[in-house]
């Protein structure tokens, strides 16, 4: 049988605000995205990812969507669109839309008709519910904080919102909501996109006797729930299985045996899944809101269990360090100074070499940073914004919570793209929504592209490699010195051949001892990050970040 096109397929996710501004207003527009084309066609990425580019009152950037049939004017016209589509298509290049279905905007006609009484049509395309004895329905707890119900004086009843108060939960009990939802993918698909990227769709399925959660936030209620499955695979046979499409569904706090459900084919849900737990090695007692170092042991066992198991149940990752909702990788597990280059090659060796589909964030490929903001004002996420009064209120000092916002702020992620040393990075003329990072000048598109030896490249290179070696899409994974303290390595192997990939995650030489298994192969290097890494594999002195992939036979 044939394999699936997206099991070779690099994406690349474009978050559009903050991606390249060709009209001056601030904030990115999807002519700014055809402006690139070539450049990522240069990259080699194979599908474009666009997080929500629909008509919304942006208090979450797009997750809050008030008309899924039109586009988000700053962003362009829906003929914009429909250029975009064909010159990434001339390209070779694909493109996956965003899907929010878990919630709409409350500014979305469907809440805007719900909101006026209690029998309206509407009313159940939501979730309503009484409170009780003045309190609200449960004690369910927002993502972004605060209570996950809202009062509705006018009709004297809450409604739940997992996320911001202004992104309401749809009711996907309703039949009638889960028809509209596959009509408005219909119509994506039939303008020609090749596929969805679907925002929290594992919280879809809520139990419906709303218990109270008397030992957490309500998320065992709602994350991979009752019907879940059910909804998917009905979403499948409805929409998704008429087209050559790929489909991957963004999973909240899920676990491997629903991954694997949802990404089997035999199941007839999605294609792959990304799931959070290996970004989760710097939340100390799963807290998010502190200062924290990150676990470098749960990082290679979290990793490597999914690739292990995900593997044996016939199922597919998706393989990421950034998004739009994370901090910059080089910052957090790299080095974004001394061994800027060097770390950022090595964590994209790591991802890149595993078993799934990889994704790079905009920016990732030249190795933008974190940009360190010292001033709440700096700051534009609702969750920062909300996490920032809350632990105020809490008693903790301004100085402390901005060190916190310094590591974990969606924001570290949303800062213009950095394309070359002009004002604002080149990004745009006019004033940008969001500061840029200071470091412009030193990192940059334009200045990786003059260089041969940049992270660019090493990108480009790891793209090529995974088209012209099979075995990266389908050996076997196996984890190496398992509790090694520095160095993350592990070995592919097929019938044939084996793929060595060797990892030091620190800024000092370590040793690395081939174990007695791996002796007697011949050995080539595809990759490395230094110039003069050796060949002679059965101990090798490891210089700081130094990421080598061997290929033995
Ligand atoms: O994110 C879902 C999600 O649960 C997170 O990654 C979220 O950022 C985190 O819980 C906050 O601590 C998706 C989108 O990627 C995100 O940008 C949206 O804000 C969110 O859904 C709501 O649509």
């Amino acid at each position: 049988m044939n394999k699936p096109w997206w099991k070779k397929a690099v994406v690349y996710q474009i978050y559009p605000k903050s991606f390249n501004d060709t009209t001056g207003n601030g904030e990115g527009d999807l002519q700014g995205i055809i402006e690139k084309l070539d450049y990522l066609k240069e990259l080699g990425v194979d599908v474009l990812w666009l997080t929500p580019i629909y008509e919304s009152p942006q208090k979450d950037n797009g997750y809050d969507i008030s008309d899924y049939y039109n586009i988000y004017e700053p962003y362009g016209t829906m003929e914009d669109f429909d250029q975009l589509l064909e010159e990434a298509h001339k390209r070779g290049i694909k493109i996956i839309m965003d899907i929010v279905i878990n919630h709409t905007s409350t500014a979305h006609e469907w809440f805007q008709n719900a909101l006026t009484s209690k029998d309206n049509p509407y009313r159940d395309y939501y979730i309503w519910k009484d409170g009780k004895e003045g309190d609200p329905p449960t004690n369910w707890i927002s993502k972004f904080g605060g209570s996950a119900w809202q009062y509705d004086e006018a009709t004297g009843q809450y409604y739940l919102h997992l996320f911001d108060v202004t992104q309401a939960d749809l009711n996907w009990e309703n039949e009638a909501v889960r028809k509209d939802l596959y009509k408005m993918m219909e119509y994506w698909l039939k303008k020609g996109v090749d596929g969805f990227r679907l925002d929290v769709i594992n919280l879809i399925s809520k139990d419906q006797s709303f218990p109270n959660d008397d030992r957490g936030d309500g998320r065992r209620f709602y994350t991979d729930g009752p019907r879940i499955h059910e909804y998917l695979h009905e979403m499948n046979q409805a929409v998704f299985s008429k087209y050559d499409i790929m489909t991957v569904g963004e999973m909240s706090s899920t676990s491997i045996d629903n991954c694997i459900q949802y990404t089997n084919p035999k199941s007839e849900e999605l294609n792959m899944t990304f799931n959070f737990h290996h970004l989760k090695v710097d939340y100390p007692n799963g807290e998010k809101w502190t200062k924290a170092e990150f676990d470098f042991q749960a990082l290679k066992d979290i990793l490597s269990k999914w690739q292990v198991e995900m593997n044996k149940g016939s199922g597919w990752n998706a393989l990421f360090w950034c998004n739009h909702d994370q901090p910059r990788v080089v910052s957090r597990f790299g080095n974004d100074k001394e061994y800027h280059k060097e770390s950022a090659k090595m964590l994209a060796t790591v991802i890149h070499m595993m078993q799934g589909t990889p994704y790079i964030y905009q920016g990732e490929e030249f190795g933008m940073t974190n940009p360190k903001f010292n001033d709440i004002d700096e700051y534009r996420d609702v969750e920062s914004l909300n996490m920032f009064q809350i632990m105020k209120e809490e008693g903790r000092s301004e100085e402390e919570i901005l060190e916190i916002l310094k590591q974990k702020s969606r924001d570290n992620s949303r800062t213009p793209v950095q394309w070359n040393d002009e004002k604002n990075a080149g990004f745009t003329t006019g004033t940008p929504w969001i500061p840029t990072a200071s470091n412009y000048k030193e990192i940059n598109a334009e200045k990786a592209l003059e260089d041969k030896d940049s992270i660019f490249y090493h990108y480009q290179k790891l793209i090529q490699l995974r088209k012209e070696y099979d075995i990266i899409t389908d050996g076997d994974y196996q984890l190496l010195l398992d509790d090694h303290e520095d160095i993350f390595a592990y070995v592919r192997s097929n019938s044939h051949e084996k793929l060595l990939v060797i990892n030091n995650f620190y800024g000092k030489e370590t040793t690395f001892e081939l174990p007695e298994s791996l002796n007697g192969h011949s050995v080539e290097i595809l990759l490395s990050n230094y110039q003069d890494s050796p060949t002679d594999i059965e101990k090798i002195q490891l210089r700081p970040y130094e990421s080598i992939v061997y290929l033995l036979k």
